[in-house]
C-alpha cells in the first residue's frame, strides 16, 4: 500500500519533471528561433552586400564610360581647335600660324606675275584706295585677290611683305553683307578675319567696308582686316593662268 507522503513525493517529482521538459522545450524553441533570425540576418546581409556590389559594379562603369567620354572630346577638341583657325570668325581668339617664307616663281605667267595652282598674281608696288586697286586689276586682266581657301591664303602669307594688302572683298550695300568681287560666294569661302575684325571701326568718318590683309610683325598665316576703303595700301591682284 503506498503512503500518501509517498504519491505526494512522486506526484511533485513528476511535475519537477514536466516543469523541466517545458523548460528545455521553451529554450530550444528560443534556440531555434534564435538560429533563425540570424541566419536570417546573414541572408539579409548578404543580399544588401550583392546589391551594394552590383551598384559599385554599375558605378564603375559609369565612370569608366565618363572618362572614355571626356578623352574623346579631348581629341576632338584638338583636332576642331586646328579646324577652327581655318574658318574663324571675328570675335574670339586666333591662334598664330607661323609659315616659312618661299621665293615665288613666275611660271606661265605674264611678266610680274607669279603662279599658284590656277592663278596668276601680282603684287603692287605702289599703293591705291581700294576702287582704284580693283581698276588696276581690271585693266590688267584679273580683279583683286579671291581667298578661295587656306592653300591659298597661306601661298600668299608666304611671298608678301608684312605690310597691308587690299583684297576683292567689300560690303557694298548692307553693313554685315560681305562679297567677293568675282562673285564666289562669301559663304563657300573659309573666312580669317583677325580678332575682333570686322570692327567697322567708327572712328573713320566712312567706316570700314574693304577687305584687307592685315599688317602683321612676324609671318604667318596672314588674317583680314576691314579698313576704310578711301585710304591707300598696296594691293594683290587675281588673274586665271593661261590656259585656265
Ligand atoms: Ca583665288
Ligand atoms: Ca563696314
Ligand atoms: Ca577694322
Amino acid at each position: 500500500m503506498e503512503s500518501p507522503e509517498y504519491h505526494e513525493f512522486g506526484s511533485s517529482n513528476s511535475i519537477e519533471e514536466r516543469r523541466i521538459t517545458l523548460q528545455k522545450g521553451v529554450r530550444s524553441r528560443v534556440v531555434y528561433i534564435l538560429y533563425g533570425v540570424l541566419v536570417l540576418l546573414l541572408l539579409i546581409l548578404l543580399l544588401i552586400t550583392g546589391i551594394k556590389f552590383s551598384k559599385l559594379n554599375q558605378d564603375m562603369a559609369d565612370v569608366k564610360l565618363h572618362l572614355e567620354t571626356i578623352k574623346t572630346s579631348v581629341m576632338n577638341g584638338r583636332t576642331s581647335s586646328a579646324a577652327s583657325q581655318q574658318s574663324h570668325s571675328g570675335g574670339t581668339t586666333v591662334q598664330p600660324v607661323y609659315l616659312k617664307g618661299i621665293d615665288p616663281v613666275r611660271g606661265p605667267c605674264t611678266e610680274g606675275w607669279v603662279v599658284f595652282q590656277s592663278s596668276c598674281y601680282l603684287l603692287s608696288q605702289a599703293s591705291a584706295t581700294w576702287s582704284k586697286a580693283e581698276e588696276q586689276c581690271r585693266t590688267n586682266g584679273g580683279h583683286l585677290l579671291v581667298l578661295n581657301n587656306v592653300e591659298e591664303l597661306d601661298y600668299i602669307s608666304k611671298i608678301i611683305p608684312v605690310v597691308g594688302f587690299w583684297i576683292g572683298l567689300v560690303e557694298r550695300q548692307h553693313e554685315g553683307h560681305w562679297s567677293w568681287v568675282d562673285g564666289t560666294n562669301y559663304a563657300s569661302t573659309p573666312t580669317f578675319w583677325d580678332e575682333g575684325q570686322p570692327d567697322n571701326w567708327d572712328y573713320r568718318e566712312n567706316g570700314e567696308d574693304c577687305g584687307q590683309i592685315h599688317s602683321t610683325q612676324t609671318r604667318r598665316r596672314r588674317l583680314w582686316n576691314d579698313a576704310d576703303c578711301s585710304l591707300e595700301y598696296r594691293f594683290i591682284c587675281e588673274a586665271a593662268k593661261p590656259g585656265h
